[in-house]
């Protein structure tokens, strides 16, 4: 990597710039690959990472339909935790939080990964009972989480109210190892990463058709940038996982929903950690730029326009207003959706699928953006050894017909 002095980089910028190199290639696509990739946003990125780094597979390409980290990684409100319910899952959310504990160092490229603290407010007793359930659940599992009363609640975050309001706080379950991260990093370390190690990246290249040879085996991919054969294709589509594995024949049991988030004005650092709220449907962080980074809920109607209904975040301002009556005078800036793939179960499934050679990570819905590293390392050894990570073994494509759910609805932060 080119290192540069403190005075060179001031020359640079004054000089507009000259002699940048760009972090990755753009290369042509080949012909031909041991695996191909299709979709560039973090999880598509990291899995080609983790294939050409831990499993010597170098051979490869990852295909974007548009340029990497434009979809859900771009869009996200970045918030990592891994305290859900189920062993399973806890298993699969903690790999992935112990890898952000070391992806800056491990890609070499800051990830400003910000353990903060992440705390989940309970508004009525119902709420509070099964926030506590997952506080045991968790500790049970050896994740952390803990539960404060809603004085302790406020003493770590003071622009809480905790007075007598429409929604009243009656406790919260606070993990404190959860955070943030920067998501547009995340999407460029990784592409660094895997282009350093021989990956080729190829953007502007849509996938619009599965090729399967006559044993019903993966043959090549048809794209807007010509037809690549592959051996080895691992689909990581996110909302469009549907679309693309409908190519191949493979039916997914995913709806696709419209998810949106916006951000306001810049301020000076005021908000010392990132509060969700499954109840009313909000959650809301501090970037490093000072701007709020808000959520809301998903539309109610599926759809693959990158936008929604102006009621959900109204909804979600309006609570966040009476949660948090400082910011009732802060003007927003920018609104934004993105498609997310909801499962039955909420929980995810990374895996084989029933065509041989193709591979399937998706169904991550509104929450995907923390497993980023650990959805990527596990899916890598997926389609390097042909079979499922212990980790991922229980999320196949196979447990909507087995029954074997696990059901994290009511850890997936946003009600769906
Ligand atoms: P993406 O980043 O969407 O990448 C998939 C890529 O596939 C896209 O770039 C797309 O262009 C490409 N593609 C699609 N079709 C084709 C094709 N035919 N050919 C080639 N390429 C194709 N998760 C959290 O954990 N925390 C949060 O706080 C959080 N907040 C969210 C807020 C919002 C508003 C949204 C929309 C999502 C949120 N999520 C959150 C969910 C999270 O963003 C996703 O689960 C995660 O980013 C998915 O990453 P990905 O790499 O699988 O998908
Ligand atoms: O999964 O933590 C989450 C989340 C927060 C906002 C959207 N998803």
């Amino acid at each position: 990597m080119t290192r540069f002095s403190a005075l060179s980089l001031l020359k640079m910028g004054l000089r507009g710039q000259r002699g940048w190199q760009p972090q990755w290639r753009s290369p042509e696509p080949k012909s031909a690959y041991d695996a191909v990739i299709v979709g560039g946003g973090g999880h598509g990125l990291g899995s080609a990472y983790y294939l050409a780094k831990e499993h010597g597979v170098r051979n490869v390409a990852v295909l974007e339909k548009g340029w990497i980290g434009g979809g859900n990684t771009g869009r996200n409100t970045t918030i990592i935790r891994s305290n859900y319910l189920f062993a399973e899952s806890a298993a699969l959310y903690d790999h992935a939080l112990k890898l952000w504990e070391g992806l800056s160092q491990e890609l070499n490229y800051n990830m400003m990964f910000s353990q903060r603290g992440v705390m989940m407010l309970a508004h009525t007793v119902h709420d509070a009972q099964v926030a506590r359930r997952h506080v045991h659940a968790n500790r049970a599992a050896g994740v952390d989480n803990e539960w404060l009363t809603p004085e302790e609640a406020r003493a770590f975050c003071p622009p809480l109210n905790i007075g007598d309001i429409r929604y009243p706080v009656l406790g919260a379950a606070l993990q404190r190892r959860g955070g943030t991260a920067r998501h547009d990093a995340v999407a460029w370390g990784y592409a660094r990463g895997a282009d350093a190690l021989g990956v080729d990246i190829i953007e502007n290249c849509e996938v619009t058709g599965i090729r399967l040879d006559s044993r019903g085996a993966v043959e090549a991919l048809d794209t807007t940038r010509g037809r690549i054969r592959a051996p080895r294709v691992g689909v990581v589509a996110a909302g469009h996982s549907s679309v693309i594995m409908a190519m191949a024949g493979v039916a997914l049991p995913l709806e696709s929903y419209p998810l949106q988030a916006l951000v306001s004005e810049p301020v000076k650092p005021v908000f010392p950690c990132v509060v969700m709220s499954n109840t009313i449907h909000a959650y809301i962080s501090q970037s490093d730029k000072g701007e709020l980074v808000i959520g809301a809920g998903t539309d109610a109607y599926t759809s693959y326009t990158q936008r929604g209904g102006l009621h959900i975040p109204s909804h979600a301002l309006e609570a966040i207003c009476e949660l948090f009556p400082m910011f009732r005078r802060l003007k927003m800036l920018r609104n934004w959706g993105g498609i997310v793939d909801v499962s039955p179960d909420r929980s995810p499934i990374i895996g084989k699928t029933p065509v041989p050679g193709l591979y399937v990570n998706c169904g991550w819905g509104t929450g995907g953006f923390k497993a980023t590293p650990g959805s990527a390392h596990v899916f890598a050894w997926t389609l390097a050894h042909d079979e499922p990570h212990p980790i991922n073994a229980p999320f196949t494509l196979e447990r909507f017909r087995d029954g074997n759910l696990i059901d994290e609805a009511a850890a997936a932060a946003v009600a769906h």
